[in-house]
């Protein structure tokens, strides 16, 4: 690692030994805990998804930045202020300097998580959804700094897919140009997150951990610089109706239309949108959904270290 990138990080003793020995790691976001959950459920699930983590052998790393500091794994007090704090700055690439600079806190976002997780040496990260290319991109020019990162930045990242508030055959254009490989696992479906389905098929399938750390591996040893978007359907169980989803989104579209929210407020202003709109049934559907993206990337990340050594 760069020496100088080590003045800003801290990394947990327990992320570090794991990472010394070769062990499992699975890199968490934070803008999930301060921007797209309310509170307490925010913090609870942030708990549990480190819990699942654990329990399958493999060893958490909840990443944001505190009082400027870069932080690799955080522990329960930090946990809560971030899922208590009202203005929180969300962190993408470009934020994160100026954050830093400035000593203060933000939650990172996928961008800026993958670029901190590869700081530190992780190389799989659990989160619910990736940003995308918003609808009316071509007018807009609304497109995540998510997609770029995942093709520059060697970080594969387990998700539900992405959700239909955004474009999502463009998504999927913008990454296939971009190089990055998005896999369905065990799906030939690119998932939808609340939905298992989108209609759309996705770029490449696996039907087991093995088969993603292996060309994870292969990725690695050829150089690549580009990450990976590894798409895990919701569990059947708390998938929710296309037909439903779809009103509620269209409904959210032209809410957030009629109060002028564009640029990174758009997506958690949506994210809470379709919360009430769903009487809080959206909340649990996310809430399992990041459980069992959890599960999926430990399973990866214990088979990788396994290929590692
Ligand atoms: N999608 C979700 N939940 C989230 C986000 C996206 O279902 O919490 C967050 C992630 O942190 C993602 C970010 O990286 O929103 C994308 O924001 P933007 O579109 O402004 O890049
Ligand atoms: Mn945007």
């Amino acid at each position: 690692m760069n020496s100088k990138i080590t003045d800003y990080l801290d990394i947990t003793p327990e992320v570090t030994a794991a990472l010394a020995q070769g062990r499992a790691v699975v890199a968490l976001e934070s803008t999930i805990i301060a921007h797209g959950m309310p509170y307490p459920k925010n913090v609870e699930t942030a708990r549990e998804v480190e819990e699942i983590i654990r329990n399958r052998g493999a060893v958490p790393a909840t990443i944001a930045v505190l009082d400027g500091r870069i932080r690799i794994g955080l522990d329960d007090s930090d946990l809560e202020r971030l899922g208590q704090a009202k203005n929180v700055a969300k962190l993408s690439r470009r934020d994160l300097p100026m954050i830093v600079a400035r000593k203060g806190d933000g939650a990172t976002t996928v961008a800026a998580t993958m670029i901190c997780a590869a700081f530190a040496g992780i190389s799989i990260f659990a989160t619910g959804g990736i940003g995308g290319v918003h609808r009316g991109a071509e007018g807009n020019f609304d497109i995540s700094a998510d997609l770029d990162e995942l093709s520059k930045t060697s970080v594969a990242v387990v998700c539900a897919g992405a959700k239909s508030i955004l474009d999502l055959p463009k998504t999927l254009e913008y990454l296939e140009t971009r190089g990055v490989p998005v896999v369905g696992y065990q799906t030939d479906q690119f998932p939808a997150f609340y939905c298992r389905e989108s209609g759309l098929s996705a770029p490449l399938t696996a039907q087991d951990p093995e088969t993603i750390a292996a060309m994870l591996k292969v990725q690695r040893d050829l150089g690549y610089e580009s990450g990976a978007v590894i798409a895990n359907p919701i569990p059947q169980s708390h998938a929710m109706d296309a037909t439903e989803m779809n009103l509620v989104i269209s409904s959210a579209l032209s809410d957030a239309q009629n109060d002028g929210v564009v640029g990174k407020a758009i997506t958690p202003y949506l994210l809470t949108k379709i919360v009430e709109l769903t009487d809080g049934r959206s909340l649990e559907a996310n809430i399992a959904l990041v459980k069992n993206n959890a599960v999926l990337a430990a399973n990866i990340a214990v088979k990788l270290s396994a290929l590692a050594k």
